[in-house]
């Protein structure tokens, strides 16, 4: 794909300069100043509409095709996520569809786990094979023995498939070890959580905070094009990260803040609020309760107290504080994502909650927004059947009393024998790369090796397949259909995942793989429907979705429903007050705190430096280092280390390292970025490199791997988040 190729590093090389939001540029990437794509030129035969899976943002695609060859993909100019452009995940997705690493044969495992050795197999006696497996399972020890780690669009079929056999384990790392704290945190104090994408109107607010959230190298789509927008109109920014981010960058305040006392500084700026009367009377007086109990919380923790915790200056705490006030409501503070860092992090979500309540931005434009979705009624299916047992990824039921959902590294704990739940004695494995993104990576090696039986679906030759005993190479994003995405956001729209090109290789997609399984598993009820197009029909048809309009555009939008209470809409919470709760009862119930505390995170060693991770602009977690234009612009990650720090340490910018934890164990070697925009108790390194997989011809071996020095977690004993920011390493030369 020449063009497409030339192209795209034009457009990547943009990120090596790490100003990913500066100037020109920001126009050239995300086409803010162009106007609305209406007839996109191509290159091509044809132009598929579809929508993106190279991350979970899922904008809407255009995809080229020309003698039988995607070309080119580019944003879908009506799709409310893309707007006309993609990030330059997106627009490098052929990457992974031409990969020749893929998987093109569904494999059986021939030595032992984890050694990577497998024969082709026909279709039929995989099939054959895993519907085996999962009736012996049911049988030997019931359905819930079974579970399910999912992750991505693909992953309804499956879901569906689980709920029918009857297994309540179905869990997704992008929960415990990600955004899990943030929903709980937001349910428990405005009765709602955040959502994805982010209920947040940057669009139109006047002051945006960011809290770690990495906006610029978290690189999704309208999210950061929001942000720059905000950044262009002149909207105050302030940042608080450890690292000089590419956010930073852009932000009238940087507070480079000791890593892991946020909720110090969070529990200050709620001081100056209160004292200097900045917050906001009326949302306080008629829609929260506990302010006397807050207000009382507060009281001492002026930006003196917190500049002993936070390292921040009093006089910059106050500033900031003021300039959330008087921005207010149109000040938003972004909740995060990732935001599972210390173990603290419902806590610390919901202080940030708790400071939305104070400037009055829930239900308010430029705050949080309260958007609807289109209404799409779910295909009829027979109801399920009521699971024999609760989920096993607790050891008590007084686990984690407020998790709302399964745990990922809960189910993994459970297989091992000897933990107190009931064992899940078999793992079926869609879309996600558990040695790669669950920590502690000794229990997850001890549960691969224990489980009885383990299938992946996947469509490279990622780790987890090295450890299945079957492995089904899924059809990619571009060559499949999937169910219809319709959910909450400004602007309510239903858009089609369809078949851009037909599968390559022997890959098949996912939902005729769970349709396979059901039929052998005499779950054939479930899955009434001949194909996906008359499923999706359906669903088409109840909504009232006019099937040929949405197959010919990939999406129709609906009515514009407010989004805000100025529109009219009746402020409601779900709480057990019906008010946003400053003062959590149910907290204060199950034994925590009912208004955040800040207690100090461990000091690193004598020596060590905390290690902090996030993204590459371009690149996906694991998931996208073996595509080849991708890795055009990014090929390895770097540790960053403060410039003093090296230089103590006798190491150069470029020079080659070994990381060691605290528990002894090394990981690299990887590059060191000497820079003075990171404090000097910690380091950085971005998620997805390192890769050990023998058939990832490509990312094998370069760059390090943040999960191998997770050996340590700090466990959320409210919803079992797995807080990752605990563990520390020194640099050794190599
Ligand atoms: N390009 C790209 N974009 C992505 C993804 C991707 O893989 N690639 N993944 C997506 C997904 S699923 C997620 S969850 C998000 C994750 O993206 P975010 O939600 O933005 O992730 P964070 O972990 O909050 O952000 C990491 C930042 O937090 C800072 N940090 C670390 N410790 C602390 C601390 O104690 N206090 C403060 N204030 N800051 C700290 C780090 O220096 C770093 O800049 O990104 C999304 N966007
Ligand atoms: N150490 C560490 N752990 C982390 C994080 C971190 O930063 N560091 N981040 C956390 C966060 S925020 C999240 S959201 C999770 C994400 O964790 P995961 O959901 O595990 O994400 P990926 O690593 O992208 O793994 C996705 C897998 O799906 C495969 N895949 C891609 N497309 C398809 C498809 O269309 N079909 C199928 N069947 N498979 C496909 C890829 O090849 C890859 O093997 O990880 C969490 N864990
Ligand atoms: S943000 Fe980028 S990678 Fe994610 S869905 Fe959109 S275009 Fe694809
Ligand atoms: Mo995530």
């Amino acid at each position: 794909m020449p063009v497409t190729r030339r192209k795209f590093i034009r457009i990547g090389a943009a990120s090596a300069g790490g100003m990913v939001l500066g100037g020109g540029l920001v126009s050239d990437w995300y086409g803010l100043d162009a106007p609305r794509l209406t007839d996109p030129a191509t290159d091509g035969d044809r132009i598929v509409p579809t929508f993106c899976e190279i991350c979970f943002w899922k904008c809407g695609v255009l995809a080229h095709v020309k003698q039988g060859r995607v070309t080119k993909l580019t944003g879908h100019p009506d799709h409310p996520l893309s707007r006309g452009r993609l990030c330059p995940r997106g627009a490098g997705g052929t990457g992974l569809l031409y990969d020749p690493d893929r998987l093109k044969k569904p494999l059986v495992r021939t030595g032992r786990r984890g050694e990577e050795t497998f024969r082709e197999a026909s279709w039929e006696e995989a099939l054959d094979r895993i519907a085996g497996e999962m009736d012996r399972l049911r049988r030997d020890y019931g359905p819930q023995s079974m579970a399910l780690f999912q992750h991505g669009y693909g992953s309804s079929w499956f879901t569906h498939l689980f709920r029918a056999y009857g297994s309540p384990n179905i869990a997704a790392p992008s929960y415990a070890q990600c955004r899990g704290p943030r929903e709980v945190g937001f349910q428990l104090t405005f009765g709602d959580g955040v959502l994805s994408p982010e209920r947040v109107d940057m669009e139109r607010a006047d002051c945006i905070v960011l809290i770690g959230s990495h906006l610029g190298e978290n690189m999704h789509n309208t999210q950061v094009r929001d942000f720059a927008r905000a950044v262009g109109r002149g909207a105050t920014v302030i940042v608080v990260d450890p690292r000089f981010s590419v956010a930073a960058g852009k932000a009238d305040h940087w507070l480079p803040i000791k890593p892991g006392t946020d909720i110090a500084l969070l529990l200050s700026w709620m001081n100056v609020l209160i004292e200097e009367g900045l917050y906001d009377r009326s949302t306080v007086e008629n829609f929260t309760t506990g302010f006397d109990q807050l207000r009382a919380h507060v009281a001492g923790k002026t930006p003196e107290w917190a500049y002993a915790r936070t390292g921040i200056r009093p006089e910059l705490i106050r500033a900031t504080a003021r300039k959330i006030g008087a921005a207010k409501p149109a000040a938003v503070i972004h909740p995060g994502r990732r935001v599972t860092w210390y173990g603290d992090d419902t806590q610390r979500t919901r202080a940030i909650a708790i400071l939305t309540a104070l400037t009055g931005s829930w239900g308010r434009a430029g705050g949080y927004l309260l958007p609807t979705a289109m209404k799409v009624p779910k295909y009829p299916y027979a109801p399920y059947p009521a699971p024999d047992a609760p989920a096993a990824d607790r050891a008590k039921p007084s686990d984690f009393p407020m998790a709302d959902a399964t745990l990922a590294s809960g189910l993994c704990a459970a297989t091992i024998p000897g933990s107190s739940a009931y064992g899940a004695k078999g793992w079926m494995v869609y879309g996600t790369n558990l040695p790669l993104t669950l920590p502690e990576p000794e229990r997850v090696e001890a549960a691969l090796q224990e489980a009885e039986f383990i299938v992946a679906i996947d469509v490279l030759p990622a780790e987890i397949c090295g450890w299945a005993d079957v492995v089904l190479p899924e059809a990619t994003y571009l060559e499949r259909a999937d169910d219809i995405d319709a959910p909450a956001y400004r602007e309510p729209y239903a858009a089609l995942r369809q078949e851009v090109v037909s599968p390559l290789h022997d890959s098949k997609p996912g939902w005729w793989i769970a349709k396979e399984i059901a039929n052998r598993l005499d779950l054939a009820s479930f899955f009434p429907w001949k194909d996906v197009d008359e499923y999706v029909d359906a669903r088409l048809s109840a909504a009232g979705i006019d099937r040929r309009e949405i197959r010919e555009k990939g999406v129709v939008l609906g009515p514009r429903t407010p989004c805000t209470y100025e529109e009219g809409i009746a402020p409601e919470f779900g709480t057990e007050s019906g008010k946003i709760e400053l003062y959590s009862a149910a907290l204060a119930a199950a034994g925590f705190d009912p208004i955040p505390e800040f207690r100090p995170p461990e000091e690193p060693p004598a020596g060590y430096f905390r290690l902090l991770i996030g993204r590459s602009p371009v690149h996906t977690f694991g998931r996208t280092t073996n595509n080849r234009l991708l890795s055009e612009v990014c090929d390895e990650n770097e540790v960053w280390v403060a410039a003093s720090a090296a230089r103590e340490l006798g190491i150069a910018s470029g020079e080659r390292v070994v990381l060691v934890n605290q528990d002894g164990v090394e990981e690299g070697p990887v590059k060191v970025k000497a820079t003075e925009r990171i404090r000097t108790d910690c380091v950085f390194l971005t998620h997805g490199f390192g890769h050990r997989a023998k058939a990832l011809s490509f990312a094998r071996g370069r760059g390090a791997d943040d999960a191998r020095l997770m050996t340590r977690v700090s466990v959320d004993p409210i919803m079992g988040g797995t807080g990752m920011n605990v563990n520390f390493v020194t640099l050794k030369r190599v």
